[in-house]
């Protein structure tokens, strides 16, 4: 059977913790979808195109990958893709608990639809979208967080705010 996979996320913007799990999943599953939730409330740093784009960039050498948005229940973005599978990535015993729930209600929705958790490479398991950023706005390091893609952005975002 062919498997697709659906990796859901804000993705505000990608880090070398997220693309760890979209190179595993893609050595998985038979294709990958990395879907950008289109979030208005989330009061995102980068618009769903610049984080859409972003993800294409440093994906681009893998090619069972694809990146798309979608902007209400994840579990009917699932089932439009003919996807059985969410991907999701496990930090620190902090994500269990949302994660555990979200996985629970989208397997009341659609149990037809599995969610599979990959546990976090050591070596990013501090790491999020957030503390990247925080960084970035106080022009910290970050070349070992994220990709040099997302770095140019993220240097010309905070440059604006300070001009
Ligand atoms: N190592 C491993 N995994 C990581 C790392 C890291 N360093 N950093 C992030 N991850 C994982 C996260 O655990 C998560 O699984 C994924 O990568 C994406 O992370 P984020 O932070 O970009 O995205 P979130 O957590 O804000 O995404 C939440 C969703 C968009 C998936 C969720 O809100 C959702 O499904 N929304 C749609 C509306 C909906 O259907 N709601 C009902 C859900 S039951």
């Amino acid at each position: 059977d062919y498997t697709i996979a659906v990796y859901p996320g804000s993705f505000d913007p990608v880090t070398f913790g997220h693309l760890d799990i979209i190179h595993r999943a893609a050595n998985v599953f038979d294709k990958v979808i990395v879907a950008v939730l289109n979030n208005s409330k989330k009061n995102p740093l980068f618009s769903v195109e610049e984080r859409t784009n972003l993800l294409k960039e440093v994906t681009r050498g893998v090619p069972n990958v694809e990146v798309d948005s979608f902007g209400d229940l994840l579990i009917n973005y699932v089932s439009e893709k003919k996807a059985h599978v969410i991907v999701k990535g496990l930090r620190a015993i902090s994500d269990f608990e949302s994660e555990m729930q979200m996985a629970s209600l989208n397997h009341k929705l659609n149990d037809k639809v599995e969610t599979f958790f990959m546990m976090t490479n050591p070596q990013y398991s501090y790491l999020s979208s957030s503390i990247v950023k925080e960084i970035a706005r106080y022009n910290g390091p970050i070349s070992d967080l994220v990709p040099q893609e997302v770095e140019a952005a993220l240097r010309i975002k905070y440059a604006e705010d300070r001009s």
